[in-house]
């Protein structure tokens, strides 16, 4: 094949991107004329290629009659297509079916394939633009957590405006990818909510705050979303956030064979919430483009297992399980995912493994409950959360150590006075050492503040 036909909108093709397709031999056509040409084509019995996922009906319409006149004509050259009939004859209508089955071929278009797969230069685009999203996204939660606590009253809309800035400031941004989902407790619960400027809620620290957005760049796409909490959450906001984090991870760290299909891994996100009785009602994953849709096909990780495309490196695919507790509040955690090759000390099959990289650089909220989480990671005595756990553990018995001497820094200053005492005699009392603790305390005081009064006595 050295000559290709691209049926556009003329105005959305630049002067650059003309000269390119002239070079490559790509004749451009009007987007109308592609059906006078399908049908122009089938009537010469040519074969055609329909994607069943994204072909519109009045193509299949125009290539069905093409079809129809091509083998009505094959059966007046001296073919078998027997006796003319009416068009309302249930037969003919059949026997139109059985043309166009003849020449069509089913399948997922292999432009779309292609397009997915990306190259090089779109994958370091897609690095590049990430780290300057995630520095955007970063200012931002820093600047929205310090409003909230100082009870800024900020509508889900101005969120959206203020965080747009924020990424206009980076280099390379268009605009955003798709409308900014920004919603505050039970609106976070509607999965493709759109606030409007008049009827919608302010930020606050008494529920969860999801934020889905995305923007482009003239290097990529990104598509994040991130679900905080300003306050205290509640128990069952912790135990729903912790459920469908650890869906994410588990689709995160996920190794596969090559050819496996998304709709595979789909379970590895719900599994965690499915165990008490939850799940949520969109798929896991889509395709993402570079520097181009957001939602991208042919692969996605869904439960509807009838996409058989396999995931394939070089693919941008979305991780996203969330969990809606309607009027209530939602969850929705998303990074985007590189599918690449994984090294392992085996490859059974013969066959290489896949696993995912990150795309996405913005910190998950932390759980509070430490506790949990390092008993999670104890009970996992891999290596990797035996490093993971240590290093947990050191963190947290800094934060301890420092606060205690806080804490005594203050029972310090209180000394001279009678609740002073009062705690110091309370810690004494525990450490069954009476009240000689008193003594010390208030002697090492008028050492070291210098005050002498009293010595004496
Ligand atoms: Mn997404």
């Amino acid at each position: 094949m050295s000559t290709a036909t691209l049926f556009v909108d003329s105005n959305k093709v630049s002067e650059e991107v003309l000269e390119h397709l002239k070079k490559a031999g790509v004749k451009l056509k009007s987007y109308e004329a592609i059906l006078s040409d399908v049908e122009r084509l089938a009537e010469k019995g040519a074969k055609l290629w329909l994607d069943s996922s994204s072909v519109n009906a009045a193509i299949v319409s125009v290539f069905r009659s093409g079809c129809d006149r091509y083998m009505r004509k094959r059966g007046k050259t001296g073919r078998q297509i027997g006796k003319e009939a009416s068009s309302d004859d249930p037969t003919t209508k059949k026997r139109g079916v059985q043309n166009m089955e003849l020449n069509g071929l089913y399948k997922a278009s292999p432009v779309t394939l292609a397009k997915s797969v990306k190259n090089e230069a779109e994958i370091r685009g897609m690095k590049n633009s990430h780290l300057r999203d995630a520095a955007a996204l970063a200012e931002f939660w820093c600047w929205i957590e310090e409003e909230v606590h100082n009870n800024v009253a900020l509508t889900e809309v101005q969120v959206a405006e203020n965080l747009l800035g924020f990424r206009r400031k980076q280099d390379g941004f268009i605009e955003t990818s798709f409308d900014t989902i920004s919603g505050y407790g039970a609106n976070g619960a509607i999965i493709h909510y759109n606030p409007t400027p008049d009827s919608c809620s302010s930020v606050g620290s008494d529920n969860l705050f999801l934020l889905d957005s995305g923007a482009q760049y003239v290097d990529g796409t990104t598509d994040i979303t991130r679900t905080v909490h300003f306050g205290e959450p509640s128990p069952r906001h912790k135990e729903c956030f912790t459920r469908v984090l650890q869906g994410h991870i588990a689709l995160d760290q996920a190794v596969f064979p090559e050819r496996t299909p998304g709709f595979v891994l789909d379970v590895l996100a719900r599994s965690s919430l499915w165990k008490i009785g939850l799940d949520y009602r969109h798929g896991t994953g889509h395709g993402v483009g570079a520097a181009l849709n957001v939602h991208e096909g042919p692969q996605s990780i869904s439960y509807r297992y009838g996409n058989l495309t396999a995931l394939q490196k070089g693919m941008i695919v979305s991780n996203e399980p969330g969990y809606y507790e309607d009027d209530s509040f939602g969850i929705r955690i998303e990074n985007l995912l590189l599918v690449k090759e994984v090294n392992l000390a085996n490859s059974f099959g013969g066959i290489s493994y896949l696993g995912f990289e990150k795309l996405t650089f913005v910190p998950i909220q932390a759980i509070k409950e430490k506790k949990d989480c390092f008993i999670c990671l104890y009970l996992d005595r891999s290596a990797d959360n035996i490093e993971k756990y240590k290093m947990a553990k050191k963190a947290a018995n800094r934060v301890v150590s420092e606060a205690r001497c806080q804490a005594y820094e203050d029972l310090y200053q209180r000394l001279g006075m009678k609740e002073g005492e009062r705690d110091i005699y309370k810690m004494a009392k525990i450490r069954e050492r009476k009240t000689r603790d008193i003594g010390q305390v208030k002697c090492v005081k008028d050492e070291a503040a210098n005050s002498c009064e009293g010595r004496g006595d």
